[in-house]
């Protein structure tokens, strides 16, 4: 089967290095291909980046606390751009201080995104999540899954 390709980045004025260099390590060896465009990215880098590599799914990191800002717009413009209903996360310390993951989680599907990921997330729930919705999932993984989204669920209700 062919690789499914993910591009992934930092996005904003945002400099929080780490998180995504372990992102695309963990997607590799799970079989993706990805493109980082590390930190500081902007909406339109993300889009152009998705295009030139007919990308399956945009995934966007934020730590900084100005994700909400600096992702708004972001399914409009994709979509201008010909990404209709391209895969896109968001995930990281996506908002200002702590804020109950719910209320994040449904402001920021309201605005386009198909998951939204708590911070600290491990990438094996990423990668499963990822699989689940491109539809790659083994049977044996789809078994393992289930354990996956009972602890995801409860790691998010303590967040
Ligand atoms: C190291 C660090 C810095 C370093 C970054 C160095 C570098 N180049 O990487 C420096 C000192 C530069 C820094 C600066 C700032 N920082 Co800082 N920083 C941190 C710190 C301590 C660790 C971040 C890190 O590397 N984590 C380790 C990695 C592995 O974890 P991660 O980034 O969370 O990513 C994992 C998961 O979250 C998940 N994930 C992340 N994104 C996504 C996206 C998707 C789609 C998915 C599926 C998963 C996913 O997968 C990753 C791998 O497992 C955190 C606190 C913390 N403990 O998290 C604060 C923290 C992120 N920083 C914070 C702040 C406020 C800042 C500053 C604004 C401070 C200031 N006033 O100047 C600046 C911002 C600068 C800028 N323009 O970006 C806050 C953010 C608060 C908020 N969101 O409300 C934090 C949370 C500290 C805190 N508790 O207040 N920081």
């Amino acid at each position: 089967m062919d690789k499914k390709h993910l591009v992934i980045g930092v996005i904003g004025a945002d400099v929080h290095a780490v998180g995504i260099r372990i992102l695309e390590y963990a997607f590799r060896e799970a079989g993706f291909e990805v493109t980082n465009l590390g930190v500081m990215v902007s909406q339109e880098e993300f889009i152009a980046a998705a295009i030139e590599t007919a990308a399956d799914a945009i995934l966007i990191s934020s730590l900084y606390g100005h994700g909400e800002l600096d992702v708004r717009g972001m399914r409009d413009k994709a979509d201008e751009a010909g990404l209709e209903g391209i895969l896109m996360y968001v995930g990281g310390n996506i908002v200002v201080g702590k804020q109950p993951f719910s209320e994040v989680e449904k402001r920021f599907k309201k605005m386009g995104f198909d998951r939204v990921f708590a911070p600290g997330t491990p990438p094996d729930v990423d990668i499963y999540y990822l699989k689940k919705d491109l539809g790659i999932l083994t049977s044996s993984e789809k078994e393992a899954g289930k354990l996956i989204e009972a602890q995801n669920a409860k790691r998010e209700e303590l967040t």
